[in-house]
């Protein structure tokens, strides 16, 4: 087969009587300006071969086509435009069929969609992600995707944007077939389909659906949209379908397309897509090799220690537990079980996965046990003595080579570092909890941290499939710092007039799931408390101070797990409390401030002004490295909603602080 070269991306070559044409845009063969141009020559060039029946499009590599050109976006439209290679694809006299090696994303999805027929290998996966980006497809995936799958189901794919496995694509109908052979099935698909009229996806009729399904489909799309637009525009543009004819749909479509890809929210989304690419990159580990870990020691096996032993077992790690008695290490096996029987029940994890992940897990109370491990995290209580004595020990157990890593929140790592005899290969590895479902994790990389064992420490966090932020040793690391300054700023306006209710419903209102109160009481205010008493003898006594957290905890009020907190939890659900609302009035009093009245703009305001400046204090410090790291700590650990950016985000670009 001698290849033709249609264009930097695209090439072809006749095999059997088809043209078959590759996409080669690494690293993900997305669709830019030069892959559409190749297209369409590609396409030229089998009309005019006479003894050319039909083509196959196909991706090199590992994808099929991931999409639009992301970095496009924004720059200055180059023809041919996505919409009109499709159309020429769709309305061509010769059967095409899309051969889907792997990722058909977005356009690579729509690409697929219009081709006569669509075979996939068992690698291919399917979606339309547009509205993680705050967009809608733009190149007839709401016309089309309905047509052939259904309107319930094309609402279901594309307002939330997950992705299919080949197998459910088949048993949606969004496939003709699945072969390991999938060039071979490709070929013969357009020999047979050259011989009959080609069934073109736009011209097909949008299957009937009762309409409480529809309504079914659109509730849960929408229940999960936290004031978004994408996703209710895409869910319109699926419902359409069934009534407009294809122009009209697809007019409608693209002129939504376009607004979106212009809005704040996309630009904001983007801007998170690319965050994520970038974290933990560290210039200073080029070139250094990660070393080999197989076993993972866990050190406590409560809550966080049996979330981290999940997510280790479940990413193919063996785990050795260990607890101080052997009927701690019972519990703690039963606990780690429990989780994987609850993933198990919700449909993420397969049984035999379980049984897998079970084989691979071993408590114990001996901690000698960890002589075996190449990474040993300790999920101890968080108190610097107990810890340090932890390090100290394990120092004569664990072998030379291995990696220790604390999963302290506040305690300062290199002082559990300088206990060790080899505090270079401590790191820290601060996971939010549960872990095994939260995909943030702080990376520490302490005074002492070897190269080596930090970019251990960030392979492991993406082979756990957590988005691993590199940041320096401050209190609270940077998450928890960020957020104490944002806490801080909700106190002062609470003290200033503003009512917690109000704080919360005006954060709420922004997209974030939780008013910052109601996650207060959540966690349980007795450990920031402690933090505040230790902290006393050194805080600046000019500094101004908020008490009624202090009163909150003297009044036995630690929150939801006590019945109340900052409100009232009695009835079972949360009310405000006339006793709280007494209590900051006399706060309040005591300091002879007025109450004033706040809108939901300028409480939304000055907590991002205060979590931006806390940000950019860190940037300062060296402790992150890049500002959008920051935005994804906010996003990934604390509610920030994805849609605006960050706080760092939102304040760079004076967009939405207010929203
Ligand atoms: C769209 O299609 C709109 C249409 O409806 C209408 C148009 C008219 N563009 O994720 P990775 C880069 S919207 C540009 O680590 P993986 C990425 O930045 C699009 N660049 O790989 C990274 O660069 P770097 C809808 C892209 O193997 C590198 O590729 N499609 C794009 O873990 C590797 O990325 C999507 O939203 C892109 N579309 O996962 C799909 N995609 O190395 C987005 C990736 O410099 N992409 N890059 O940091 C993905 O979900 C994953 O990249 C994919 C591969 C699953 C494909």
């Amino acid at each position: 087969m001698s290849a033709t070269r249609f264009s930097e991306s695209v090439t072809g070559g006749i095999r059997d009587g088809v043209l078959v044409v590759t996409i080669d845009n690494a690293p993900v063969n997305a669709i830019s300006a030069h892959v559409r141009q190749g297209l369409v020559k590609a396409l030229d060039h089998a009309a005019a071969l006479v003894m050319v029946v039909g083509v196959v499009i196909t991706g090199a590599g590992r994808a099929f086509v991931g999409g639009a050109d992301i970095k496009e976006f924004g720059k200055p439209p180059v023809e041919p435009t996505l919409p009109e290679v499709i159309e020429r694809i769709e309305s061509y006299s010769k059967p095409v069929v899309a051969t889907i090696n792997g990722a058909a994303l977005g356009g690579g999805c729509e690409i697929a969609l219009a081709c006569h027929g669509r075979i996939a290998s068992d690698k291919a996966t399917f979606g339309m992600p547009e509205v993680k980006l705050g967009i809608v497809p733009g190149a007839g995936g709401t016309q089309r995707l309905p047509r052939l799958i259904g309107t319930v189901a094309a609402i279901d794919l594309i307002g939330s944007g997950r992705t299919v496995k080949s197998g459910e694509a088949l048993s949606l109908s969004l496939v003709d077939g699945i072969s390991a052979d999938h060039l071979d099935a490709a070929l013969s698909l357009v020999h047979d389909l050259a011989s009959e009229p080609l069934r073109r996806t736009g011209m097909l009729e949008v299957p009937a659906a009762e309409s409480a399904a529809v309504d079914a489909a659109v509730k849960k799309v929408l229940s999960k949209a936290r004031g978004q637009a994408a996703p209710a525009e895409a869910v319109r543009l699926v419902k359409a379908a069934a009534n407009v004819d294809l122009k009209q749909g697809l007019a409608d479509e693209r002129a939504t397309f376009l607004r979106l890809r212009d809005s704040n929210e996309a630009a904001a989304l983007r801007h998170v897509f690319f965050a994520e690419r970038q974290a933990g990159k560290v210039d200073k580990l080029e070139g250094i090799a990660p070393r080999k870990i197989e076993t993972v020691g866990i050190v406590g096996t409560g809550l966080m220690g049996a979330g981290i032993a999940v997510a280790a077992l479940t990413a193919g790690y063996r785990v050795v537990g260990i607890e101080q008695t052997e009927d701690a290490a019972a519990k703690g096996r039963e606990r780690i079980a429990g989780i994987l029987d609850k993933a198990v029940q919700s449909g993420r994890l397969a049984a035999t996965a379980r049984d897998e992940c079970l084989a691979r897990l071993a408590v114990a109370a001996n901690i000698s046990k960890l002589a075996a491990a190449d990474l040993i995290i300790e999920a101890v209580f968080d108190d610097l003595a107990v810890k340090t004595e932890l390090f100290r020990r394990l120092d004569g157990i664990v072998r030379p080579d291995a990696i220790l890593a604390t999963n302290t929140s506040y305690l300062n790592p290199d002082e559990i570092a300088a206990a060790t005899a080899h505090p270079k290969r401590v790191v820290g590895l601060h996971f939010f909890s549960p872990a095994n479902i939260m995909r943030l994790v702080e990376v520490v990389d302490c005074k002492a941290t070897a190269p080596d064992v930090l970019a251990s420490a960030l392979a492991f966090a993406r082979k756990l499939g957590k988005l691993p932020v590199v940041c320096g040793v401050t209190e609270g690391f940077i998450g928890n710092r960020i957020f104490s300054a944002y806490r801080r700023e909700a106190e002062f306006m609470i003290e200033d007039g503003a009512a917690p209710e109000q704080v919360d419903a005006a954060l709420e209102g922004y997209g974030f799931p939780m008013g910052i109160f109601t996650v207060y009481d959540m966690a349980g205010l007795e450990i920031a408390w402690a933090r505040r008493k230790r902290q006393a003898a050194t805080r600046d006594p000019q500094a101004r101070y908020v008490e009624i957290a202090d009163q909150l905890c003297e009044a036995g009020r630690f929150g939801r797990k006590t019945g109340k907190g900052w409100y009232d939890y009695a009835s079972g659900e949360k009310a405000v409390d006339p006793e709280v609302t007494a209590l900051i009035a006399a706060a309040r009093k005591a300091k002879d401030i007025s109450p004033r009245s706040f809108t939901p703009n300028e409480i939304v305001d000055r907590l991002l002004r205060a979590m931006a400046d806390e940000g950019a204090a860190l940037l300062t410090e060296g402790i992150a490295a890049r500002s959008s790291d920051i935005d994804l700590v906010m996003i990934n650990g604390y509610g920030f909603p994805a849609h605006k950016g960050g706080p760092m985000f939102a304040a760079e670009t004076h967009k939405d602080m207010t929203p």
